[in-house]
Order: structure tokens, then sequence, then C-alpha cells
């Protein structure tokens, strides 16, 4: 009999159905020590949290985060609300014995990141595990460039190129959401998706960013309140009250890693959410002495390589990457059909369970996630001063 894992999920919007996604799935595609079951929602409106339960599949609600963190019948808590509530609510289950996954960015603050890694590093010495939920560690391409690094096929890095390109908030009149309230989300694409670029460029590289010189901006500094707003790309056009834009639209940094001795890559990263055309653009290129890499979210299952060895003539090649030997696709389908977005979501719970079954650590630690959020503050204090140079 396979021992269960009973998980209790706070918030239901677009992270929390890729969550619920995840624990539904994964479950059927891989072979887990520990069995997933959805026993709690927690959501603030009771109506609207039991409408989201039957859809997304979980067993009760509650409209009280705290009470998930009392029940007896709840083993981890997976926090998809907003990151100002990241900090307590996890704070909270560790101390109550309770495993943690908890979307990125760890927190809004640094001093709260600090919080929750010592909390975190107390309770994994009593084999209660964390995670922070930076899923493109989990896109197979993604997965596939660290191993080709870490074997050497790239060689010493010198250059990281980074962007990540939305454009749900060119139109002015996209409502005012809790991702542009500071207050609620820390900041705004430095944070959400900046964050991501920042984590996968450390994670793949092995090098961790010792400084930064960077520029935001917000183009948009009112926006409708109140607006229905339907997933990201809010339906504007709207007369009525507007509320003051209080995060960046966008932030571009320039970056030095960590360098093992030879003097470390140099990278250069933009986030935004004003690339008019730009979807989901989750970019990133690595350039080496050996060779480089080159992936782009919106064609998620190719990851691109030229190998210095095949010849000036060779260019860079196309590795379709869905071969059973490439990173979790082989659980999946033949050859060439290809993941979405929504399987990220899914391997994080493959080796978030496999993880916990095995009494170890999970990554990307809170640890993990601190170093990121220390970039990102590095980031903010660097853009508010003439982009001065700031040490991480
Ligand atoms: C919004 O920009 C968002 O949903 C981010 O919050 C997610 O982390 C990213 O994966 C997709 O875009």
């Amino acid at each position: 009999m396979t021992r269960r894992l009973r998980v209790g999920m706070v918030g239901y919007s677009f992270m929390g159905a890729a969550h619920s996604q995840a624990w539904r799935t994964a479950p059927r595609f891989f072979d887990l020590r520990l069995a997933p079951e959805l026993t709690a929602l927690a959501g603030r409106d009771a109506s609207r949290a039991q409408d989201a339960a039957g859809k997304l599949g979980w067993g009760s609600v509650e409209t009280d985060w705290r009470r998930l963190i009392e029940r007896d019948d709840i083993d981890l808590i997976d926090i998809c609300s907003p990151g100002n509530t990241h900090a307590e609510i996890a704070i909270a289950a560790l101390e109550a014995g309770k495993h943690v996954l908890c979307e990125k960015p760890l927190a809004n603050t640094v001093e709260e990141a600090e919080k929750m890694t010592a909390v975190a590093a107390e309770a994994a010495a009593h084999g209660v595990y964390s995670m922070c939920g930076f899923t493109y560690r989990r896109t197979p391409a993604l997965a596939l460039a660290k191993r080709m690094v870490e074997e050497g096929r790239l060689g010493t890095i010198r250059h990281v190129r980074a962007q990540y390109l939305q454009d749900w908030l060119s139109d002015a009149d996209a409502p005012l959401t809790w991702r542009l309230d500071k207050a609620k989300s820390g900041s705004g694409s430095l944070g959400d998706i900046g964050a991501h670029s920042i984590d996968a460029a450390q994670w793949i590289t092995g090098a961790g960013i010792t400084g930064v010189s960077a520029l935001m901006e917000t183009f948009v500094k009112e926006r409708p309140v109140g607006g229905d707003f339907v997933g990201l790309g809010g339906h504007g056009g709207m007369d009525g009250p507007r509320g003051p834009v209080t995060v960046d639209d966008a932030a571009i940094f320039t970056a030095r890693f960590n360098g093992n001795g030879d003097g470390g890559p140099i990278g250069i990263f933009e986030a935004t959410r004003f690339a008019l055309g730009r979807k989901n653009a989750m970019r990133l290129e690595l350039n080496g002495t050996l060779g480089s890499l080159a992936f782009d979210f919106e064609d998620m299952n190719v990851l691109s390589f030229y190998d210095a060895a095949s010849g000036p003539d060779a260019g860079f090649r196309r590795i379709i990457v869905t071969e059973p030997s490439h990173p979790y696709v082989g659980n999946w389908w033949p050859t060439g059909h290809g993941l979405g977005y929504e399987h990220g979501f899914t391997h994080q719970v493959v080796d978030l369970v496999a993880a916990i079954a095995h009494g170890q650590q999970p990554a990307p630690s809170f640890s993990d996630a601190l170093q990121v959020q220390k970039v990102l503050a590095a980031v903010e204090a660097s853009a508010a001063a003439d982009s001065r140079w700031q040490n991480v």
C-alpha cells in the first residue's frame, strides 16, 4: 500500500489550477513512492472556493488557510497565493510539521525570505521539507541544457543572455490586479517573470550572480480598478476610476556571475510584460568556449545547440527534446509529440514527492530561492540609484 501525501492548497487561480493539474496527473504518468491526494483547498470566498474545488478535484474546502495547518489529515501545504502571503503561511506550516511547496518568488522581501529559509533548514533537520516553485527547471529542454553544461559540452560559459517577454499589459486599460500592487506582489515583471530567468540562469550555469546594474520602468502609471479580469490578458477599455500601478512594467539589468576562479560569465537580463507580440517568451542563450545553447519557451520542445567541434559550417542544430533519453519525456508520449507549459508543474510534483519519499532536500530549496530574492533586491536597489552597481 503506497503511503499517501495529503495536500492542502492555498489559492485557486492560475497557479492553483496548474498545481492541481500536476497533483492529479503526476501519479498517472510517473511511479511515485507517495500517492498525492487533493485533500483540501483554501480560499476566502466560500462559494468560489467550492466551485474551484469541484472543478480542480479537491476533496474539501476551508475559508481560512490556518485550518489547513490545523488539520491532521494534511501532510503538505501548497502555497499558490500572492507573494505577500508566502512567509506567514510557509513558516506556520513548517513549524506545524507540514511539508511546503511555495510558488515563486519565495517572498516579497529578502528579510522574509531569510526567515523562511531559516525555518525551512530547521524543519528539514526533522524530515519536514520545502521547495520553491521555479518550474522552468523542469521544462525538459532546460533540464537537458543543464545536463549538457554539466557534461562540459559548452566548455567555460562566457555569456548568459536571458529574456522573459510577455505582452499582457501592453493594453493601458488592462485592469489593476494584485500583480500590479507592490504590497501584494513585491515587484512587477522583475519578480513575476524575471525571477524565473535568474533561477534558470544560475541553476543551469551552476554559477551565482554576484552583482548587477539595472534599469526599471513603469510605462502605464494608472489602470482601471475593479475590472473584470479574465486570466492574464485582462480585458481593458473600461471607464471609471483608475488606481496607481506601484510596480515595474519592465526591468533590464547586467550581471556578473561568480567564476569558479576564472572571472565567471557575464549576463544580460530583460523582463517585461510590454513586448507586444511576445506571449510567454522565456528565452535563454548561453555562449561557452566550446559551444552555445539557445532556448525559447514559445518553442519549448526545442533546444538549439551550436557545437564548435562540428566545424564552421555546422551552424546551430535543433534538438527536438522528446527522446526517451531526455529528462522527464520518456514517461509521456512517443518521440516528436511534445509537451506543454503544464508538464513543468507535473515534473515539479514528481521531483518533490521523490525527495520527500527519500528523506532528501528538494531543489530548488528555500535557500536557492533566497539567492534569487537577493538578486531581485539588488536589481531594485541599483535601479533606484541611477543604475549604480550593486553587489548581491
Ligand atoms: C504571469 O506573468 C505568469 O503567470 C507568471 O506569474 C508565471 O510564473 C509564469 O510561469 C507565466 O506568467
